[in-house]
């Protein structure tokens, strides 16, 4: 039955629900932002639903959770629009940033707002009737201000006109990526699942947070590596953190490793929009081998989490939940 579904058909399952949801969305700004990436978030939603339900999943119980992932996929556009303007990026899934099309430009903001309120539209339409419905609107609040608040993290750190890399820190750069990624990328999706399967026990929201959480902090990882060193082919955008003066991975990996000539270089470099500094900055994190020293960290990273997910106490959560989302991005390239 449809719990059974290969990847495949769970991705064009998942893909025919939002012709649907754009019925009453007729906007190019949505057709634009909201498809069109990996659609990770929004598929673990009916992943974890269906290992929770296992066969007690209906066949509504399957669509409602489709509606809910393509809610997380909502809020990731509302957030990626926002983020390509304050990043300053060009290119997002293989297109220009939307921000970046003609006639768009700063409409681009309200356009991000109006992705936002998509979101509590359709959790009203398919959801008020449901004993959870407070749950999820709640939470779908939570998060996008904890996000917020890792965007605002991640921006003061990095003024276009002031660059200090004595500010950046390993330290200062788990809470960024914590709350700009983790929350929304990795807990929001089964905590929305988990609400949806009547889960109530506080202590199983606890212990899936303790893997999630750690697990966005490794997928932010990957993009960060990626930002410099992926593919746009395959990524879609093209990297700006070094433009940024971003407290990348990278950089604070290098500011562990540099040598006292390295060290002056990247101060002298970094944060500048010139390609010819951007390039100063890539070979010193060449010479510095990051490259291998990444594969390390993802190794590594990889065996901690599944230790973590082995630790975990079954009776609270099915441990599936966990490894299907870590297949899902382990050694990705996009
Ligand atoms: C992503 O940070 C965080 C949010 C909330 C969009 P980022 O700027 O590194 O993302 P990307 O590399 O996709 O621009
Ligand atoms: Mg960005
Ligand atoms: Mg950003
Ligand atoms: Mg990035």
């Amino acid at each position: 039955m449809s719990s059974q579904e290969t990847k495949e058909q769970a991705t064009k399952s998942f893909s025919e629900v939002f012709p649907i949801l754009t019925e009453e969305f007729l906007t190019e700004n949505f057709y634009h932002n909201v498809p069109g990436g990996k659609m990770n978030r929004g598929l673990s939603v009916v992943d974890t639903l269906k290992i929770l339900k296992n066969d007690q999943l209906t066949e509504e119980d399957l669509f409602k959770s489709r509606v809910l992932g393509w809610c997380v996929e909502m809020l990731q556009a509302f957030f990626l629009v926002a983020d390509d303007i304050m990043d300053a990026s060009y290119t997002r899934r293989g297109n220009p940033c939307w921000y970046k099309m003609e006639g768009v430009g700063l409409i681009a903001i309200n356009d991000s707002f109006i992705l936002e309120s998509a979101i509590y539209f359709f959790l009203k339409k398919y959801f008020r009737q449901d004993p959870y419905y407070i749950d999820l609107v709640e939470l779908f609040h939570e998060i996008t201000f904890e996000t917020e608040l890792g965007q605002l993290l991640d921006l003061t750190i990095a003024p276009e006109d002031n660059i200090d890399l004595n500010r950046f820190s390993i330290d200062k750069y788990q809470s960024i990526v914590l709350y700009k990624t983790a929350f929304y990328s990795f807990y929001l999706p089964v905590a929305l699942a988990m609400h949806m399967a009547g889960i109530k026990n506080e202590k199983a929201f606890k212990a899936a947070k303790e893997i999630l959480l750690p697990l966005g902090e490794y997928f932010q990882i990957q993009d960060d590596y990626l930002d410099c060193f992926g593919d746009p082919k395959y990524t879609g955008k093209i990297g700006t953190d070094i433009q940024d003066n971003k407290c990348s991975w990278l950089v604070n990996q290098a500011l562990a490793k540099v040598s006292s000539e390295q060290r002056k270089l990247l101060e002298e470099n970094y944060g500048k929009k010139n390609l010819e500094n951007v390039a100063i900055i890539k070979q010193i994190y060449k010479d510095l081998e990051l490259e291998k020293l990444y594969k390390e960290y993802e190794e590594q990273s990889f065996n901690k989490l599944n230790d973590l997910i082995s630790q975990l106490d079954d009776s609270l959560i099915n441990r599936q939940v966990f490894i299907t989302f870590m297949n899902k991005i382990y050694k990705r390239t996009k």
